[in-house]
């Protein structure tokens, strides 16, 4: 929680600039209301961004977030969540499942973790970092961030950094996504400095990498992004993203290391701010969980909330563009049962 509630108003700004999120307290009808399906009914006043979403094998759905402080202060962050559920509309809180106080190598920037389940253990996979962006004097700035792994007997933690060091430290990265395939070999894609579109295979036991980051071919298309989340559905997989950090696209391969084709947009973008997301079947109805900055209940204006939608294929393969709406999920007990 910030104290200082004029210096994280100044934050704030400055982190705006940064998102191009307008830190605006006076539009409160944007929104929709976690009672009407969007933001997802969480609870327990957790704010939550970069949702992402994973079926295991109880049956649940399980989304694992990033946790964003009242007012949060250019994205410090400290810990990460999830939630469970069977319909979507009635979550169950997990966590801490990690904070950056269990972390040695870092104490801050608890950013968009992905999960995996692999030879019986459940991975959370996370960003952590350390330093200090100086956003007016740049070369000043003393920020690094990795990516670390930690382990679990069950989804929901508790979850231990069983390296006791990020995966490595250079290349600087985070937002990591971890596929894993139905041969069991994971993947592990990256927003990183100088190498966004690259990815690495993950060792069996998965406390380490495998080889070097292999930069993949896009199909000439590379515009700034971040947040990669990578699925698979039948015989194509997806590489998406939030282009420009904030419009989410995707590409298509016949192989999780590409060459991938660019086919466009999923989702538009909203008060030119971020989104981070991630895309997942559960019985039998395809979804994307997201974020977005809505003022409906805080002193700073926009904060993020974690939200979701359906989504749907065309014949080829190819997604349907997604409109945000107040409902959501919120009917996807009924709407399964009917299908
Ligand atoms: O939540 C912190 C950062 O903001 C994420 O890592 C990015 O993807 C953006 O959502």
């Amino acid at each position: 929680m910030i104290k200082n509630l004029p210096t994280a108003l100044a934050l704030s700004l400055v982190a705006a600039a940064i998102t191009g999120c307008t830190q605006s307290a006076s539009n409160p009808t944007d929104g929709g209301s976690s009672a009407t399906g969007n933001p997802l009914s969480f609870g327990d006043g957790l704010r939550t961004a970069d949702p992402s979403a994973h079926v295991w094998s109880d049956g649940k759905i399980y989304v694992y977030t990033s946790h964003d402080e009242e007012c949060q202060e250019d994205f410090w962050m400290k810990d990460w969540y999830a939630f469970s559920s069977t319909d979507l509309k009635n979550w169950q809180t997990h966590g801490p499942l990690l904070s950056v106080d269990d972390l040695t190598w870092a104490d801050n920037y608890a950013w968009a973790p992905d999960a995996a389940y692999k030879n019986g253990k459940y991975y959370l996979v996370f960003p952590a970092g350390t330093g200090h962006k100086d956003r007016v004097n740049p070369k000043n700035s003393t920020k690094w961030m990795g990516i670390g792994i930690a382990e679990s007997d069950s989804p929901t933690g508790p979850f231990k950094d069983m390296i006791g060091a990020p995966l490595w430290r250079t290349p600087y990265a985070n937002d990591p996504s971890m596929f894993v395939d139905d041969d069991g070999q994971a993947y592990l894609y990256v927003h990183a400095k100088d190498r966004d579109y690259h990815v690495i295979k993950m060792a069996d036991d998965m406390r380490s990498t495998e080889g070097k980051l292999v930069k993949m071919d896009m199909g000439g298309y590379e515009p700034k992004m971040e947040g990669p989340w990578v699925f698979k559905r039948g015989e194509y997989y997806y590489f998406t993203m939030p282009e420009n950090n904030r419009v989410l696209t995707y590409y298509m391969a016949k192989s999780p290391m590409g060459p991938w084709q660019y086919k466009g947009e999923i989702m538009g973008q909203e008060n030119n701010s971020n989104n981070h997301h991630s895309i997942v079947e559960y019985q039998g109805q395809w979804l994307l969980f997201y974020h977005r900055w809505l003022d409906i209940d805080s002193a700073c204006g926009r904060q993020r909330h974690s939200a979701a939608e359906y989504l749907y294929f065309n014949d080829d393969g190819t997604i349907q563009p997604i409109e945000r709406t107040d409902k959501g999920v919120s009917d996807f007990a009924t709407k399964v049962k009917a299908n």
